[in-house]
């Protein structure tokens, strides 16, 4: 790390740079001085410091789809301009795909090397557990050797609570069905007050972690998101971030973390502003300096677009995730990219001009 001796004859900075420096983890304050009082310039060399470490030259990227099922929804949250009340129909634009659907939507991509299928989707009040189940044999079936990262925690908690069983079997009957990693989704914002506000009436914080340490114990490992930039405040962040770190304490399951911005066409929080990039970028920084116990920092390119998701792979972020090919609308639906799809050389460029060195990986992060 190259910090100037202007900044580090600031006390504060110098007790942060020594913890990042000795890999412990920072305090909720330090979180907070990193937020509102660490020049950019000195987070950004903080974090790059700190991925340097674990990641070298590398930057990752993978080759997937997204099924979304359906985006008929119990639920409303204020965010979320994907959701359909459960009664709409297709001129309403809301969507209910069978088994059989999937079965032919898989088949567009038999040529194109995925080595994952994202599922997530609405959360429908009329399929049951082993209809859940018979989705992730179907994508098996046709590609037995594809990860499937299916399902948030909120799905999980309503095929519980819907099947009148425990997360315990849900996820043993999804793990033998082929499940093989749950996405990050549904986290939100953890502190109760944002997230009655936000996302009215769904899993709360406890019932996300406790699913996603069950799937730990289990031997599935997950990701884990944070919506930011709506009405939360610093604090709420760190305190979100501070519980991921717990648990990833106790059971060392996620692989990665996500922060998604929050994009604000079409959804009932739409009145509110977006953050700007040099948020978004600290947002990152700081991500990547407080949970230094997660391996992967992700930027999302679907939701953030290109060029702040290249920008981002200096301020401590390792990942963009996948190809994508134009199979996801929860972004698109938001305001962000309209077709998002990006080939492997256009993914491969935007590292390489980043002078890093792009790495093909699959869902646990092994080169391919
Ligand atoms: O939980 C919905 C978010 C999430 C909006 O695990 C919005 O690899 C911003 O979790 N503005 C679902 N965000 C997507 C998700 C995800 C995406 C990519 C990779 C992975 C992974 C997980 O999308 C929801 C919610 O937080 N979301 N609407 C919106 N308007
Ligand atoms: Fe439903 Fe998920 Fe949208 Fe909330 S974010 S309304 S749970 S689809």
């Amino acid at each position: 790390m190259n910090l100037s001796q202007e900044y580090l004859q600031n006390p504060k900075i110098a007790s942060i740079v020594q913890t990042v420096v000795q890999e412990e983890p920072l305090s909720f304050e330090q979180g907070m001085q990193l937020y509102t009082e660490t020049p950019l310039l000195v987070l950004q060399q903080l974090a790059d410091f700190r991925r340097r470490k674990l990641h070298g030259d590398n930057a990752y990227y993978n080759r997937n789809i997204h099924i979304e099922p359906t985006n008929k929804c119990v639920y409303s949250c204020k965010f979320c301009s994907f959701y359909r009340k459960p009664k709409a129909t297709e001129k309403d634009g809301a969507w209910d795909y069978s088994l059989e659907d999937v079965d032919r939507i898989l088949g567009d991509y038999e040529q194109a090397n995925l080595t994952e299928v994202h599922v997530t989707g609405g959360v429908h009040p009329g399929r049951d557990l082993e209809w859940w189940a018979d989705l992730i044999r179907t994508i098996k079936n046709k590609y037995p050797q594809i990860h499937v990262k299916a399902y948030t925690a909120v799905e999980i908690a309503f095929m519980a609570r819907k099947s009148k069983t425990t997360i315990h079997h849900v996820l043993s009957v999804l793990k033998e069905a082929g499940l093989d990693s749950l996405p990050g989704g549904g986290a939100e914002i953890f502190n109760p007050v944002v997230r009655k506000k936000i996302a009215g009436g769904k899993a709360p914080a406890n019932h996300w972690l406790e699913i996603h340490q069950t799937a730990h114990e289990l031997g599935v490992q997950s990701n884990a998101t944070m919506l930011y930039g709506h009405v939360e405040s610093f604090e709420d962040r760190l305190d979100h971030m501070l519980q991921i770190r717990k648990l990833q304490e106790k059971t060392g399951g996620f692989n990665a973390f996500i922060p998604l911005k929050y994009r604000n066409e079409n959804n009932a929080l739409s009145y509110l502003p977006e953050v700007s990039i040099e948020d978004d970028l600290r947002n990152y920084a700081v991500s990547r300096l407080m949970l230094h116990n997660i391996k992967h920092l992700k930027a999302y390119w679907v939701m953030l677009g290109f060029e702040t998701a290249q920008k981002s792979l200096l301020y401590g972020v390792d990942d963009l995730d996948g190809t994508v090919n134009d199979t996801t609308k929860i972004y698109s639906m938001a305001g962000s990219i309209e077709n998002p799809v990006v080939t492997t050389q256009q993914i491969r460029s935007l590292i390489t001009q980043n002078a890093r060195v792009p790495v093909e990986r699959n869902s646990v992060y092994e080169a391919v």
